[in-house]
């Protein structure tokens, strides 16, 4: 693809910005074929965005706590992402529910990532509920984002063991490095044009994917 046509993305961000950082290695070194064009932070002490400023990318807070409905927040953002000209959109560690205000114009243009093996554990505290529930194995899901939280069409999981003395942060830490692997990995088929959402289904290579997405084990044997 010729660099005038490089997807361009939008990261939205709340915290610390990990995953954000995974996508700028994955980009410099070009594993990812795209332009970060803008992160994005509702939170305006969100760490990341130090990070990024420090990458060279272009950062904005859209601070919640400034408009009076989710509506106007959403609109908010997605007239930032439209100044930016984004083509795909990345929640990384973002904690605001998005209204159809945001979904609709990124419909099938919108990736998130959510610490658990969806379908189990949509929402919140997703590590102490696995631990809680006495789960032998925790994991992470890459879907597309619907109007319905956590709902929409997974792409990509991977799969980690839960050890007898894990607390949730010890989970999370295991959970995260491979957040860094997985989530690049899934945005670079949508870059490369392999992945859709179509009928309601996430679409790899013309092929539907099954109710959990693609077992990122067996993707790299
Ligand atoms: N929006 C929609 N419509 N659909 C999804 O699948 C979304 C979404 C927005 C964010 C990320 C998500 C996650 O992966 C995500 C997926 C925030 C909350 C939440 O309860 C839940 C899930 C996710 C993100 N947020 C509270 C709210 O009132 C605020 C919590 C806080 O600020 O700490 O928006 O887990
Ligand atoms: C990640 O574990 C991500 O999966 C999770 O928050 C962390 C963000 O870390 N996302 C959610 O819980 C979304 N509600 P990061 O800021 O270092 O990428």
């Amino acid at each position: 693809m010729s660099p005038a046509s490089k997807k361009r993305l939008g990261i939205l961000i709340s915290g610390r910005g990990s995953n954000m950082q995974a996508f700028i290695q994955a980009c410099a070194k070009q594993q990812l074929n795209a332009d970060i064009a803008v992160v994005i932070s509702n939170n305006p002490n969100a760490a990341g965005l130090e990070l990024a400023e420090a990458a060279g990318i272009a950062t904005q807070t859209v601070d919640h706590r400034l408009f009076a409905s989710r509506e106007e927040f959403d609109a908010a953002l997605v007239a930032c992402l439209q100044e930016h000209r984004v083509d795909l959109v990345i929640l990384a560690g973002f904690m605001r529910i998005l209204t159809p205000t945001f979904i609709s114009p990124y419909a099938g243009r919108l990736l998130n990532i959510h610490p658990s093996l969806l379908p189990k554990y949509p929402g919140l505290n997703t590590h102490q509920r696995a631990l809680d529930a006495g789960d032998s194995e925790a994991g992470v899901t890459v879907h597309f984002v619907t109007p319905e939280l956590d709902g929409g069409p997974p792409i990509l999981q991977a799969r980690v063991p839960i050890e007898p003395d894990d607390t949730a942060e010890t989970l999370a830490s295991r959970v995260i490095s491979q957040e860094h692997s997985i989530y690049p990995l899934a945005a670079s088929w949508f870059v490369d044009e392999q992945l859709t959402l179509k009928d309601g289904r996430a679409w790899l290579n013309g092929k539907a994917l099954g109710p959990t997405g693609i077992d990122y084990a067996s993707h790299t044997q």
